[in-house]
């Protein structure tokens, strides 16, 4: 178990900073990881559904209005939910660093629930990249042109406009690629960071669980936050506790 101080110094020091999010950054603001368990958030996701079955595409063509209704309830739940102090801490350092021009904080985040666009860092400034998509954006699945139209309360899988494709959540379901893009980014920030911090994720979904051994292996000192102990192998770092509670003690903007 490492000290705060010591973590607080290296990001002090650090020139390139990546920041890789998972759910248990979001627990404390109520919202349900999917492995693990949270006081804050209880049951995970997952205990309940089959994520096969549900986050898949198989599972989506196989039962789209079950899945699609899984969406529902899932932005249903958690559309009052708000920032917690680690989305916080993150969004007011990246400010900071930005504002001083002495560091870069890159964030990844493998959450769909965009809480940390609402603390305030800023996607357009590609100051957070959302590996795994967004859950409140929905997408043609037939000619992937975005839908815009509002869905709330519609609880059966609405048909494109112009292809009369069917509409799906714009997420990254298992079994399918990550935007070319935004990988290329976030293979990009690991791997040309001098500070990793992985905070609030299992490390088991890959290709994100890669990105930190990609910043270990050019030499980045890995720093994980997580109450409980995860499958990372390379973490110099280890710093046991809740994200809201450790990451202002660690970033102090
Ligand atoms: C791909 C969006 C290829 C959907 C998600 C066998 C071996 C290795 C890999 C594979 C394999 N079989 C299949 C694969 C690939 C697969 C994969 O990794 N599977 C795993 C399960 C083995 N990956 C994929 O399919 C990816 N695509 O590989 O494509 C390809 C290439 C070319 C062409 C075609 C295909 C796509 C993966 C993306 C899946 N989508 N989400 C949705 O949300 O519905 S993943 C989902 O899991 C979420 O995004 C989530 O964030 C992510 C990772 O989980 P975590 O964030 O880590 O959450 P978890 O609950 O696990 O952990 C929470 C942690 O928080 C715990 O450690 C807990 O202790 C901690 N915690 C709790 N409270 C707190 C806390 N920490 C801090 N503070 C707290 N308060
Ligand atoms: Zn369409």
């Amino acid at each position: 178990m490492e000290s705060i101080e010591e973590v607080k110094t290296l990001i002090g020091k650090a020139k390139r900073v990546c920041v890789l999010t998972g759910a248990g950054v979001s627990a404390e603001s109520g919202i349900a990881t999917f492995r693990g368990y949270s006081e804050e958030a209880g049951e995970s996701l997952w205990s309940q559904y089959d994520p096969q079955q549900l986050a898949s595409i198989e599972g989506f063509l196989r039962e789209p209005e079950m899945v699609w209704r899984w969406y529902q309830w899932r932005r249903q739940v958690n559309q009052d939910k708000q920032p917690n102090p680690a989305h916080t801490a993150i969004a007011n350092w990246q400010k900071a660093a930005k504002n001083s021009g002495q560091q870069e904080v890159s964030l990844i985040t493998q959450n769909v629930d965009g809480l940390h666009q609402k603390a305030g860092s800023d996607p357009d400034q590609f100051s957070v990249i959302e590996i795994h998509g967004n859950i409140w954006q929905n997408h043609c699945l037939g000619c992937d042109k975005p839908y815009l139209e509002d869905v709330t309360g519609i609880q059966t899988v609405p048909t494109c406009q112009s292809c009369g494709g069917q509409i799906r959540p714009s997420v990254v379901w298992f079994g399918e690629a990550l935007d070319e893009t935004k990988w290329q980014v976030a293979e990009t920030a690991a791997y040309c960071c001098d500070l990793f911090l992985s905070i609030g994720t299992s490390s088991q979904v890959y290709p994100a669980a890669g990105l930190m051994m990609l910043a270990k292996s050019q030499g980045a000192k890995v720093v994980e936050v997580n109450p409980e102990p995860t499958q990372s192998r390379v973490v110099d770092y280890q710093i046991r506790g809740k994200a809201g509670e450790i990451l202002p003690k660690l970033i102090d903007y």
